[in-house]
């Protein structure tokens, strides 16, 4: 008999694990066309998330409908960068139907766990800034907060790293290659959008001005929906992410000029623009394609929700900002600001007065990093070429800034005005496009408290003096549905059965667990269930790396991008002197430890790469020798992604959050590692200090020199070689390092030796190394404490409450997008 299908009319969708199951098969046969007996386990992923899919899309256009009638007022997050990850058992625990999903499965004689391992992680982000933008669409949904993400359908995600040779090797990574169940096309939603071209004047029949930007080249966005499932909430949010395309219009035109060929290779040209993301996540500047690419999506974006505001509203255009808010995740998609204005003066024909009250109403900014070499800017000339009209725009809203605003603080200051111009003059000219995000928005926020007050006090002083009230600090959070329930599955089940389930909707109940710290049998449960991980992680390390290791070590973590000043290298000269100081006497008192690597470097990142390079060659040396007797092993686990972080993060006993201070802006890695009991080796560096607020610095190993230090070191000219004659440990840690040691070659990491001790060591890694094995030397004690341990991470899980993505989100929607909470009501009602 065939069962009805899902999609007929009429059907309904239940979300018992039989209603599950009739889907699931029904999915299988006809939309795969498979045979129950013969489907590989990639068609039952495919199948289980289409069931699913048909689920969520219900609820989904059903909440949507009803913030359209209801014309509520939403938030639309613009970010180049979303770092999913997998959705299928996240959409599961969020929907509430992973048992009946599981049980359905079961009866199919298929394994969950097996399916859920088929899914590719969506990975169209580099790191921190990425992940925050996903974990920030799981809150918004959850707290019913009606927002879209908006962001650009990457043909190509981050790449995927392989090790030739301990080498960092890329590969593309065609996530959607198969296609992907969980994205509907909606081409009935797609947008024009105009590069490249001239400005002219033109006067009306009353002689007014208008201005129009003509001979353009024109593509096609076309719009992916991704429905996106809160935890327990009838609210379903979209991710709406634009594909480039050849305009037909355009194609069609050569075609008349009997140019085939240019006309195809117009319509590659086009289809670029979407094709990859940058693999950078601090700079690659002045890559006109990824100026194309902001402007592409934004543009796309902003006709995307003037249509939802014209269809819903009576055409007030001073409306506009009480229905739309906009957040720009750090200045990639600012130049939204000049487009906003395009189009409400030259297509509305608004006033500039009001054009400009509307868009500092509507748009907010989020800054992510200090680092100046990471402030975006665009040369004049070729900002000029792609986008000319915006850059008038841009002129006028810094002539008017500086002749206005600056002038009425500082009348006459010349000096003033060159350091808050949009306009770098130096050299060829630049936009800042920092300056311009501040200027064009209602609010500028930092990401943690040390960094929000170096954002005030070091980048933008002047602005913070002349807009005092604009600036505010939002923490960072990460969502614990996906970062305990979903990787630490075992860890929730056991504070839900010790302090009820209401945690999940308010993280701070979690200081619940403090009265258990000290009791042992729940020590017990909960060192059962961080063994368990690491067992588990003992088994990717061994078939990732062929590496051996014991999940009795200390699993010391450090998973993050590699930069830098995010410091890897000096975890990796204490482990080369971890390393001679066993060769000296191998039965030395020390704890067997496991050091735990994940991290990718920009492609085009020397330094970076020399790092990895290094880190695989000593692992490789250290591994294998048995005169250490297993105490110490290095694993560098490829290809660091979302889904590898949910393996790794559950089995850490130590997280390593060791950027000089003053560089990591947040750093949120170190959120999920506390909140899985990993005990944090950290400087005063972004979160890690509010991290220590919170658990109290008994919970915490923290060293190294603060930002003030950091500062008065490098103005009063620091000098690596003092450290390195002084130090013997350390000296012979980076001549060992620098000598042929570890691979038989002289000078393989020479780069390494030499940007520590010929280029100044900017990041100070000789100056805090000292520090950093007292610190680690600490841990090594501490661990020798089962108890005292054990009462150490719960206390860590019990505290992190405030790290919660809810908090900070909720914090957003209060002081800088003054959004309301929208109450969908059952579909059944
Ligand atoms: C810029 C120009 C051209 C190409 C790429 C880029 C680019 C891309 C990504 C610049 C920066 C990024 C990403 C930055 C980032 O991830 N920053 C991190 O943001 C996290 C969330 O706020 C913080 O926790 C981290 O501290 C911060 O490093």
């Amino acid at each position: 008999m065939i069962n009805p299908h899902p999609d007929s009319p009429g059907a309904t969708l239940t979300d018992t694990s039989a209603g599950l199951k009739t889907s699931i098969e029904n999915h299988l046969r006809f939309t795969l066309g498979a045979d129950i007996e013969t489907a590989p386990t990639r068609d039952w992923w495919v199948a289980t998330c289409l069931a699913v899919r048909d689920r969520v899309l219900d609820h989904c256009s059903h909440s949507r409908a009803y913030h359209r009638r209801n014309r509520v007022r939403r938030l639309h997050y613009f970010s180049l960068e979303y770092l999913m990850g997998r959705l299928l058992e996240n959409n599961l625990r969020n929907a509430g139907i992973y048992d009946a999903t599981k049980a359905a499965l079961g009866e199919l004689g298929q394994d969950l766990t097996e399916i859920l391992n088929k899914e590719p992680d969506m990975g169209l982000g580099n790191g921190g800034l990425g992940r925050l933008a996903a974990c920030f669409l799981d809150s918004l949904s959850t707290l019913n907060l009606p927002a879209v993400g908006y962001g650009i359908h990457y043909e190509f995600g981050l790449f995927r790293q392989t090790f030739v040779d301990g080498k960092q090797m890329e590969q593309p990574d065609a996530w959607t290659r198969d296609g992907n169940p969980w994205k509907t096309m909606r081409p009935s939603y797609s947008q024009t959008v105009h590069l490249y071209g001239r400005v002219v004047q033109k006067f009306d029949d009353k002689g007014k001005a208008h201005t129009e930007w003509v001979d353009t080249r024109t593509i096609i966005g076309l719009p992916w929906d991704i429905p996106i499932v809160g935890y327990d909430s009838n609210t379903f949010n979209l991710l709406r992410l634009w594909e480039a395309q050849a305009s037909e219009e355009f194609q069609f035109q050569t075609f008349n000029a009997g140019e085939y060929v240019e006309a195809l290779r117009e319509k590659a040209m086009a289809e670029t623009v979407s094709k990859i993301l940058y693999p950078n996540d601090a700079t690659e500047s002045g890559k006109e394609l990824r100026l194309v690419q902001q402007y592409f999506f934004v543009a796309c974006s902003l006709a995307d929700i003037l249509r939802r505001f014209r269809r819903e509203n009576d055409m007030d255009w001073n409306e506009f900002p009480d229905k739309a808010a906009i957040q720009l995740n750090d200045t990639h998609p600012a130049v939204a600001i000049p487009e906003l204005m395009r189009l409400l003066i030259d297509e509305e024909n608004l006033p500039w007065e009001q054009a400009w009250s509307i868009c500092q109403k509507t748009f907010s900014y989020t800054n992510h990093t200090l680092l100046p070499e990471a402030l975006e800017t665009w040369s004049v000339p070729l900002f000029e070429r792609v986008l000319p009209r915006h850059l008038q725009i841009i002129f006028e809203i810094n002539k008017r800034f500086l002749d206005h605003e600056v002038e009425r603080q500082w009348p006459g200051d010349a000096d003033k005005k060159r350091i808050l111009s949009l306009i770098d003059e130096r050299g060829t000219k630049s936009i800042r496009m920092a300056h311009l995000s501040v200027l064009g928005g209602r609010a500028t926020n930092g990401v943690a408290a040390l960094h929000t007050k170096l954002l005030k006090e070091r980048l933008f002083p002047e602005f913070a003096e002349l807009f005092p009230g604009r600036f505010l600090n939002i923490t960072n959070g990460i969502t614990f549905r996906r970062w305990l329930d979903v990787c630490n599955p075992e860890l929730a089940a056991l504070i839900t059965e010790s302090i009820g389930d209401t945690w999940r909707k308010d993280a701070g109940l979690l200081h619940g667990l403090e009265k258990f710290a000290e009791d042992s049998s729940f020590q017990e449960r909960y060192r059962v269930i961080k063994r368990d991980h690491k067992v588990t992680l003992a088994g990717i390390i061994k078939n990732c790396c062929g590496v051996t290791v014991s999940p009795d070590a200390i699993f010391d973590v450090q998973i993050k991008r590699l930069h830098e000043y995010k410091r890897q290298h000096l975890n990796l000269l204490n482990i080369v002197s971890m390393y001679q100081q066993l060769l000296d006497s191998p039965d030395a008192d020390i704890h067997p430890r496991v050091f735990i690597f994940g991290a990718k470097a920009a492609p085009g990142y020397f330094l970076a790469k020399n790092i990895i390079h290094a880190i695989n060659a000593i692992g490789a040396r250290i591994n294998n020798d048995t005169r250490i007797k297993d105490k110490l092993k290095v694993v560098f686990l490829p290809n660091y992604g979302v889904t590898l972080a949910e393996r790794i993060i559950p089995a850490a006993d130590i997280s390593q959050q060791i950027s000089t201070a003053g560089k990591e802006a947040s750093g949120t890695g170190n959120m999920k590692l506390a909140l899985n009991g990993a005990l944090t080796v950290g400087t005063l560096d972004g979160a890690n200090i509010e991290i220590l607020e919170e658990v109290g610095p008994e919970n915490i190993f923290i060293f190294g020199l603060t930002v003030e230090e950091v500062t008065d070191m490098l103005g009063k000219g620091y000098n690596p070689w003092e450290y390195y004659w002084a130090n013997d440990v350390l000296r012979n840690s980076i001549d060992c390092l620098a000598s042929d040691f570890f691979t038989g070659r002289d000078g393989d990491f020479k780069p390494l030796r030499d940007s520590l001790l010929e280029h100044g060591d900017p990041y100070l890694v000789l100056a805090d190394f000292a520090s950093y094995q007292d610190a680690q030397n600490r841990t090594d004690r501490a661990y020798r404490d089962p108890a005292h341990w054990a009462k150490m991470t719960i206390m860590n899980t019990a505290r992190m409450g405030k790290f919660s993505s809810d908090r900070t989100i909720l914090e957003y929607a209060e002081k800088v997008w003054h959004l309301d909470p929208v109450n969908v009501p059952d579909s059944t009602d």
